[in-house]
């Protein structure tokens, strides 16, 4: 396979060489958004699939046809990946765009153009599970070593090295960073914040927010479509976004699934309560400025 081991450095943070090349970032940075493009904005394992998913059953009014018929990352590909210039469709009407990338590389196109942006976020602790297991399958990523070394490198930035040879930092950057990047993207593009909680906790809220976001009236039917095939239940059990269809020596789904659990609050099976202190004593420090509120669990 294709580049699995190469990092590449963008923009001060880390990418898999197997997702990005020089060439395929450069060519993100430059890309020229237009007015119509709905644009998914999150840090990894926030939601992007989730929003993928509701976006393609929005246009699509409910029928579940192109959802259940084409892959996730052709439906909405992402900006920075190496096919995504080959991808993009260039016809008429919305064309959604997937990105992980920070706020600096990013806002300025977005800034010149009018397309719209959805940012979601997750709660950090759920995010370092998630993308904990992540590592485990996903050949093109580092190992990790074990989860409280991975939790010190998602906190601290702290390097990590499973066979004491590579040392890598997260990939990705910096949970804090990219949240208070975009979240101070507010008043210079037309964004909405959702939450993967809130989701949660009204999925059908999130999509009518979503609709009226966009502009994109429903009938209250067609909501229940939307719902219906965004639950988590249906989705794992869809090829076209459960990632079944990457081969084996890329995702390892006998390591840990792409649709894994899907709840909110199973860091508290992951993290001791010491743990839990200092991500709390960290997390109140690093977002200090910034009045993000987030729902650690849901009880
Ligand atoms: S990625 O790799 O960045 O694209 O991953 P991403 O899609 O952002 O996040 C994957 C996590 O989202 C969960 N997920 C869902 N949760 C609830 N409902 C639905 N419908 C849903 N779809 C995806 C997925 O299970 C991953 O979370 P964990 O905690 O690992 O289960």
């Amino acid at each position: 396979m294709d580049r699995m081991d190469v990092t590449e450095e963008f923009a001060g943070i880390q990418l898999p060489g197997h997702l990005h090349t020089p060439q395929s970032l450069q060519y993100a940075q430059d890309f020229q958004f237009r007015e119509g493009d709905v644009v998914i904005v999150t840090f990894p394992k926030s939601g992007t699939t989730w929003m993928q998913e509701i976006l393609t059953l929005i246009y699509s009014k409910g029928d579940p046809a192109i959802a259940k018929s084409v892959p996730n990352w052709v439906r909405a590909p992402w900006l920075e990946h190496t096919y995504f210039k080959d991808t993009l469709k260039d016809e008429e009407g919305p064309r959604i765009i997937t990105t992980h990338l920070p706020s600096d590389t990013l806002a300025p196109a977005l800034q010149k153009s009018k397309a719209k942006v959805i940012y979601i976020v997750r709660n950090p602790k759920d995010v370092a599970v998630s993308f904990y297991y992540f590592h485990k399958m996903a050949k093109f990523l580092p190992e990790t070593g074990s989860f409280p070394e991975f939790l010190e490198c998602f906190l601290e930035g702290k390097e990590f090295s499973a066979d004491k040879k590579t040392q890598n930092k997260l990939y990705y950057g910096s949970w804090f960073d990219h949240v208070k990047g975009w979240y101070g993207q507010k008043k210079n593009l037309d964004i909405i914040y959702l939450t993967y909680e809130n989701m949660h906790k009204d999925l059908r809220r999130s999509i009518k927010k979503v609709c009226g976001f966009l502009g994109c009236p429903m009938y209250s039917e067609e909501v229940d479509k939307v719902e219906q095939h965004c639950r988590f239940s249906v989705m794992s059990q869809n090829v076209m976004v459960n990632y079944t269809l990457i081969p084996t020596e890329i995702l390892d789904h006998e390591k840990s699934k792409f649709m894994r659990k899907g709840v909110v609050g199973d860091w508290k099976n992951h993290l001791t309560e010491e743990q839990n202190e200092n991500f709390n004593r960290i997390y109140k420090e690093k977002m200090s400025d910034c009045d993000l509120q987030i729902d650690w669990s849901l009880n």
